[in-house]
């Protein structure tokens, strides 16, 4: 069997089009609701991502800025500019790219964000509230897989999913979206990681296995049940002198293996990255709509 490819670069272009009666509504209110990225230092990577959160509000006639800072930047004064973003009328969601230099600690960062515009959903507020189900704000990832998954019909209810990665921004909260009870949710959840013994078993009881460990190629064909719905959160760039810009981005699973065997997979690039963008906007509408000036 070859997999369906879920075509993530659609459904965020779904999910910005149903974005667009709720930003007309609030520009009759005089609203335009506004986005704005810090970025710390010069990570392409990051460069590439916040550039591209700009663009998209941009397409929506959505407001946005991107406060670029150098990778010197102190703690103290990466707090204040969060406190002017805070107090910022024009600002209705706003977020701090990861990752940030190590003098920076970026979990005492995140508190000093106002919950109200946290569209990242990292406020240890919000992630209590995601955590008893009344998330209003939802980490844009975890909750992209989710909308994924949704968008083709795929049910989570009663499934095991095997959740490979347990970081803050994806691991942790998709297998909590994953594991409440609700419309697709109600899934029976197993988070593994790096110290997992029999991670191959693990991931092979997986109906959905979801990969979001940073490591090229690291989901293997023998590691994968047949049918499986497979979404792949990884980015990497490896390098590709045959390409123009000298890299090659793949994912954490062996896409072309995996592909074989999944009844679902999404490929990289093109499958969760677009959905990032999409719900960070539709965060940001939502909170111009909660603050509602
Ligand atoms: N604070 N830091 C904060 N919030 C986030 O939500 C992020 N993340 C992750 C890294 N740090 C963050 C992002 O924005 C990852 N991420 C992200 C956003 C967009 C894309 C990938 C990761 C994306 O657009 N990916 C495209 C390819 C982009 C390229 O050419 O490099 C894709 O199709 O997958």
């Amino acid at each position: 069997m070859s997999a369906k490819i879920i075509d993530g670069k659609e459904v965020a272009k779904s999910i910005k089009l149903s974005l667009k009666p709720r930003i007309a509504a609030l520009k009759e209110k005089g609203i335009v609701p506004g986005l704005a990225a810090v970025l710390v230092g010069d990570n392409p990577a990051s460069q590439t991502y916040v550039n591209s959160k700009a663009k998209a509000c941009d397409r929506l006639g959505m407001y946005s800025e991107v406060i670029r800072q150098p990778a010197s930047l102190s703690q103290e004064e990466l707090v204040e500019i969060i406190e002017s973003l805070n107090a910022n009328p024009k600002i209705h969601g706003f977020l701090v790219q990861s990752p940030l230099p190590e003098q920076i600690d970026e979990p005492e960062i995140t508190v000093h964000i106002s919950p109200e515009k946290d569209v990242d959903g990292f406020h240890p507020f919000n992630v209590g509230q995601m955590l008893i189900g009344r998330g209003k704000l939802l980490p844009c990832t975890p909750h992209g897989i989710i909308k994924l998954l949704e968008y083709y019909d795929i049910s989570t209810e009663g499934k095991e999913a095997v959740v490979v990665g347990r970081s803050n921004i994806v691991g942790k909260p998709v297998a909590a979206l994953l594991m409440q009870k609700g419309k697709m949710a109600n899934a029976t959840v197993t988070i593994a990681h790096s110290r997992t013994s029999n991670l191959s078993e693990v991931c092979k009881r997986a109906d959905i296995l979801i990969a979001a460990i940073g490591r090229p190629n690291f989901i293997s064909a023998d590691m994968v049940k047949e049918g499986a719905v497979v979404i792949d959160v990884g980015i990497n760039r490896v390098d590709d002198p045959d390409t123009e810009k000298g890299y090659r981005l793949v994912g954490d699973v062996d896409f072309e293996a995996v592909k074989e065997k999944a009844s679902y997979i999404t490929p990289v690039p093109g499958g969760v990255g677009p959905m990032t963008i999409a719900m960070l906007l539709s965060n940001t509408v939502t909170a111009a709509e909660n603050i509602g000036s």
